[in-house]
Parts: structure tokens; C-alpha cells; sequence
């Protein structure tokens, strides 16, 4: 490896060589990230197969190890009958832009259907930990066998930055083969307006230059939202999206009761006058946005008739089963005319996940709003589901049966499992519908916000620190005691989320500000803009590679989690490509596996042997790589 190092260096190889070279050019000796791909996939392997994988130690393991077959396409280069696919909303956004989307929405009877099943059920009841390649491979059968799908919801939201995080993965390269993988079916994403895919505002040309790469990589339909429903906040993003010719989905975001008349701060005037603002804003779609799962079937219907009567734009209706009826919801929707809705297909469906798709297929069978979506195809993916699902049993959250209490908590569909895990981590488990009692009260401490990203996460930072000091609304409103408020409510109430509807309560904003002024503008309009060029060009002699547009864009929205990510890379190498029992818990010995790392390069990898713990404290690990025999040396720290 020295040898090679020194051959390849431009030192020696521009003939400035001289015998201080070596002992001046210490980078020589970095033989670690000289090693090929390959070597580095091994390593990984190996490290897990005698270290476990941080992130499933100690958790329920899946019961048996069956990868995972996609059903076969009928049609498409994937598939073996050839052909052309059959056309489907991309292939009209693509011919006609994104009014013409709009239109057409609104000109055809049948009910249409987003699938969330790569993007929020998931995030949902897995912690949002599916892989790229469990998504990948069934994409094709999406294209070919499901063409009717209004929309394939597959990046977003929490995805982005988990994908980096936890999955030691690009998700700008997810997005880029899914992608390719439906080039007939709209992809869509869930984008948290000013804050991106992050927790946090960002300057105004970071989050422009985000969309535009989000819709260069392979995003036709932005859902946008702003967690305070503060259209002010949500114009960059939005204009960006008009900016690229994709499909723009402005979300209302519900939260409370439209039909209780003692949640008057939220009524249907409320949902109208914000209806017309978005459409005034120039979007083509509007989403009701039902993150908690809040929307009872008779509220569906009073919002869907009165928003599209009031803007006569198309209605897509995003909800969640948490408390189990969300089936009802999406039929009342239905009935009263929204225009498209969102499922999960099955296997990932239900609880704080999606309503079952293919039970909302059955449903409608032989009415007016018939989806025309497939059920042979639906039901052979959702064979294929749920064997990926069983892969995942490390990230279950045990919830087992529907919940009547997100009435009262108002949590979105994500939290409730966090917010659990969260709680058990500080000991409050047994005290759980406390917590959620708590959270309730702490919403109506704080002027009755809505509870989503990020917002929703500062509400429990408050419940967990009340529940677990003893503390009451009365207590910490009391300017006698001494209270010291969760970092995120510090920001909250400064402003720096946004304007919420109405403003905050003067008594809750004073005791945590201490006298200090909120700021009133949108947070965005105080950021300085990101000088982007300098970035790419600090983050390149940083990290001495190439950085791409895409590598910039997901640096500027979480540099830390960016380069902990690029760093692994570098001694891990394209672990994407393993199966993901291989990613998570390693191999036996006898075990065969293939990873496909570039198109058409592929590597067969059969673990051997696992040697014994030597002095040293390392164990060597026995492979045959496509037939040739491969040692890796690795430290055992379990
Ligand atoms: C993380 O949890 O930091 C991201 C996943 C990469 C962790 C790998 S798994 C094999 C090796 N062993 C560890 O403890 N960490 C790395
Ligand atoms: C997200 O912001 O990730 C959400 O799913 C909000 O509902
Ligand atoms: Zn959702």
C-alpha cells in the first residue's frame, strides 16, 4: 500500500521527489483510506458480525432471515416481458406541466392514492429506519403494476437526515434511483417549509437551493407546510417550488376539533381564510394535513366541502390511524369530494402509521370513486412489505392496538412512539398517560399550538421536564418559582420558530423570556444568506474530495450529521448495498450474500469463519469475495 501511495502521489509523480518526501508526506501512510470498496464492505461486515450493530443491541431480533422479493413488473426494462410502461401522473406533469396536474385532478371522478409506505409510515412505526434498497427493489412493480397511484411518497421529513444519520446513506442517492426506478409515477416529499428537512429556520437561499435540487434529483410534488400554519413563513419554499415547474402542495396543518365549539381558536373560518391564502399564493394543490390523526369522518367532510367550495382547488387528505378510524375519515373525505387521500399499503399501515391501502381499494370497488388501482398487484406488494417489515423488528415501537388518548394528547403520528422512548429513557415509563395528560395541559399553556416537527417536540421537552420535576401549569406559570425551561421552549417563545396564530400567552412568554423581546419578523429575514460557493470550497479542503451539488445541500442543512456521515464512508464504504439483515446484524458462517455497489458490479461475499479473540483483542474474520479468500482483522469490542 505504500508503494502504491507513493507511486500515485502528485509530489512524486510531477518528479519533485526528493528523500525528505517521504518523512514531510505523512499522508502516505494513511493506508486506511487507500483501501478499495470492497475491503471496506468487509470491514463493516465483519465489525458487525462480531460487535453487533449499535443500533439493534439489545432489541427483539427479526424471527427469520428471508430477503425480501419484489413482485415481478409486467411491463418496463425491469421488467422480463419488456416493454413500454404505462403512463401515469409524472408522464402528464412531464408533457404538461403542473396546472395541468391540477386540472386533471379536478376533471376525473376516481378517488386517487398516494402511497406513504417509503416515507411516513415508516418514519411512523419504524422510527424511520426502512433502508434505500428494500425500496428500490420494489419500485419497479410500483411502476408497472400500479400505474393509477396519483403519487409514490418516498423522501422527506425525517427521512433525510435518518438516512445520513443511522443508515449510513445518501438520500439524495435514494431519491436519484427511486427516481429512475418509476419514471412514470409522481414522487413526492414532505419539505417543513422554512426549516427544510431540518428542526430549525434556515436562511432563505439554503432553502431554495435545497427545493431546486430536491426537484433537479427527482421530487415532482412538494407537500409543504409551516408547523404555525404562518403562510408568511412558508413563501421561500413555496415560490421555489413554483420556481421549478414541480407540483406544489400547500398544507393546512389541522389540529383540535373544527365541530367543538370550545376549540373556537381553530374553526372552519379559520381553515377557509388559510385555504384562500395558499391559493392566493399561487399553489396547486391544497392538503389538509392531519400529522395527528385528529380529524373525525364528519370534520373531513365539513373541511373538504368548505375548502374546495371556497378555492375550488384539488384536496389531498393526509391523516393517521392512531386512533383507529381513519378509514372513516378518508371515506367521508371522499364522499364529500377531496380529490386524493393517503394510504399505506398494508403491511405498514394502521396505528400511527396510514390507513391500509388496499382496504380503501376494496372499499370504493364499484362506487363512483373507484381508484382503479390493481388489487392483484396491491395485494403482491404487500407480500413483498410485509417481509420487509420483518426485518425491522429491532425499530417497533409495541404499540399494539388503536388509541382514543390522541384526543387528548393531540400528539402527531411519529411522537407518540418517541415520545415513549423518551420517557422510558428518563425513567417515566410507568407514568406514561401522566405525560400525555401533561402534554395536553402544556399545549394550552402555550396558546394551543399545533402539534407537528418541530413544534410538537418542544410540547413533550416541557411535559417530560414538568412530569419528572413535579411541577403543574400553575407552578411554572408562578413568578415565584424558579423554573428553568427546555432549550427549545426558550425558542419557541422567542420567536424564532415563527408567529404562531394569535400569539402566545403573555404569562408563559414573559416567565420564559425574562424579560427579553421576542422577535416579531419571519425568522428567516434576520439569517444572513449562506455564501454557498465558499462552503463547497472549505467542505472540499476539509474533507480533500469533491464536493457535488447534492453533497452541499445536504451539508448546509446538517453539517455535523454530513460529515460524521462522510467520515464513516470513508472506513465503511457503500454499505447501502448489503441486504439489510447483513446491515444490521452481520453474517454466520456458511452464509452467502451478494451487493450489487455500482450497476452491474457485484460482490458475493461468504463469511468462512470467525477466528477466535487473540491476545491482541482482535479476531480475524474469514471471507471468500467473488471466490477469492479475504482476511479481515478487527478489533472485538463487545
Ligand atoms: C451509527 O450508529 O453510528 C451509524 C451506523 C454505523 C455504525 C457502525 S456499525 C459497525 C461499527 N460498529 C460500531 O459500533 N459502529 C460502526
Ligand atoms: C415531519 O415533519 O417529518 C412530519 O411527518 C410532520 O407531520
Ligand atoms: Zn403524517
Amino acid at each position: 500500500a505504500f508503494v502504491e501511495n507513493l507511486l500515485k502521489h502528485p509530489t512524486f509523480l510531477n518528479n519533485e521527489y526528493h528523500t525528505k518526501f517521504i518523512d514531510q508526506t505523512p499522508e502516505l501512510f494513511n493506508f486506511a483510506k487507500r483501501r478499495d470498496r470492497a475491503t471496506k464492505i468487509l470491514t463493516y461486515i465483519a465489525d458487525v458480525t462480531v460487535n453487533g450493530h449499535p443500533e439493534t443491541k439489545g432489541r427483539a431480533r427479526p424471527a427469520e432471515v428471508r430477503a425480501p422479493r419484489a413482485p415481478l413488473p409486467a411491463t418496463g426494462p425491469a421488467s422480463p416481458a419488456g416493454g413500454a410502461l404505462p403512463e401515469g401522473t409524472r408522464t402528464l406533469l412531464e408533457r404538461e406541466g403542473p396546472q395541468a396536474v391540477a386540472d386533471w385532478m379536478l376533471a376525473q371522478k376516481q378517488l386517487l392514492v398516494t402511497d406513504t409506505t417509503m416515507r411516513d409510515s415508516h418514519q411512523s412505526l419504524l422510527a424511520t429506519r426502512m433502508r434505500s434498497v428494500d425500496m428500490i427493489r420494489v419500485a419497479p412493480a410500483y411502476a408497472a403494476n400500479l400505474p393509477q397511484l396519483f403519487s409514490v411518497e418516498c423522501w422527506g421529513g425525517a427521512t433525510f437526515d435518518v438516512a445520513y444519520r443511522f443508515l449510513q446513506e445518501c438520500p439524495w442517492q435514494r431519491l436519484r434511483d427511486l427516481r429512475a426506478a418509476m419514471p412514470n409515477l409522481m414522487t413526492q416529499m414532505l419539505l417543513r417549509g422554512s426549516n427544510g428537512v431540518g428542526y430549525t429556520n434556515y436562511p432563505d437561499n439554503v432553502v431554495q437551493s435545497f427545493v431546486h435540487q430536491a426537484a433537479e434529483t427527482g421530487i415532482d410534488l412538494f407537500r409543504v407546510f409551516d408547523p404555525l400554519n404562518w403562510v408568511e413563513n412558508m413563501r421561500v419554499s413555496m415560490d421555489a417550488v413554483l420556481d421549478s415547474n414541480k407540483v406544489l402542495e400547500a398544507a393546512i396543518c389541522y389540529t383540535g376539533d373544527v365541530l367543538d365549539p370550545e376549540r373556537a381558536k381553530y374553526d372552519l373560518k379559520y381553515y377557509v381564510e388559510m385555504g384562500r391564502e395558499l391559493k392566493a399564493a399561487g399553489t396547486h394543490i391544497l392538503c389538509i394535513k392531519d400529522m395527528g390523526g385528529l380529524l373525525k369522518p364528519a370534520a373531513a367532510s365539513l373541511l373538504v366541502k368548505a375548502l374546495k367550495e371556497e378555492t375550488g382547488l384539488p384536496i389531498h387528505v393526509h391523516t393517521h390511524d392512531t386512533a383507529g378510524f381513519a378509514g372513516a375519515t378518508l371515506l367521508a373525505a371522499a364522499e364529500a369530494g377531496a380529490d386524493a387521500v393517503d394510504c399505506a399499503m398494508d403491511p405498514l399501515s394502521g396505528n400511527t402509521s396510514q390507513a391500509p391501502l388496499g382496504t380503501l381499494v376494496e372499499s370504493l370497488r364499484h362506487s363512483d370513486r373507484a381508484t382503479g388501482l390493481d388489487m392483484a398487484a396491491v395485494r403482491s406488494i404487500n407480500n413483498y412489505w410485509e417481509n420487509v417489515r420483518a426485518q425491522y423488528a429491532a425499530f417497533e415501537s409495541g404499540v399494539q392496538a388503536p388509541s382514543s388518548e390522541v384526543y387528548l394528547h393531540e400528539m402527531p403520528g411519529g411522537q407518540v412512539t418517541n415520545l415513549k422512548a423518551q420517557a422510558r429513557s428518563m425513567g417515566l415509563e410507568d407514568r406514561w398517560h401522566e405525560v400525555a395528560h401533561t402534554y395536553a395541559e402544556v399545549n394550552q399553556m402555550f396558546g394551543d399550538v399545533i402539534k407537528v416537527t418541530p413544534i410538537a417536540k418542544t410540547v413533550g421537552d416541557m411535559a417530560l421536564m414538568m412530569v419528572s420535576q413535579g411541577l403543574s401549569c400553575a407552578d411554572v406559570l408562578n413568578p415565584e418559582t424558579e423554573v428553568s425551561f427546555p432549550e427549545s421552549v426558550v425558542t419557541l417563545m422567542k420567536g424564532y420558530v415563527g408567529k404562531p396564530h394569535g400569539g402566545f400567552p403573555e404569562a408563559i412568554q414573559k416567565k420564559v423570556l425574562k424579560g427579553e423581546k421576542p422577535i416579531t419578523v419571519r425568522p428567516g429575514s434576520l439569517l444572513e444568506p449562506a455564501d454557498l460557493e465558499a462552503e463547497r470550497r472549505a467542505l472540499e479542503e476539509k474533507l480533500e474530495i469533491e464536493i457535488d451539488d447534492e453533497d452541499l445541500n445536504g451539508y448546509l442543512m446538517y453539517p455535523k450529521v454530513f460529515l460524521d456521515y462522510v467520515a464513516r464512508h470513508e472506513d465503511y464504504g457503500p454499505v447501502r448495498a448489503l441486504p439489510t439483515h447483513t446491515f444490521f446484524y452481520g453474517m454466520e458462517p456458511g452464509e452467502e450474500i451478494t451487493a450489487e455497489i455500482d450497476p452491474g458490479k457485484t460482490l458475493e461475499v461468504r463469511l468462512q469463519a470467525v477466528g477466535e479473540t487473540r491476545d491482541d483483542g482482535h479476531v480475524r474474520v474469514f471471507f471468500e469475495l467473488n471466490g477469492q479468500p479475504r482476511v479481515i482483522n478487527i478489533a472485538d469490542r463487545a
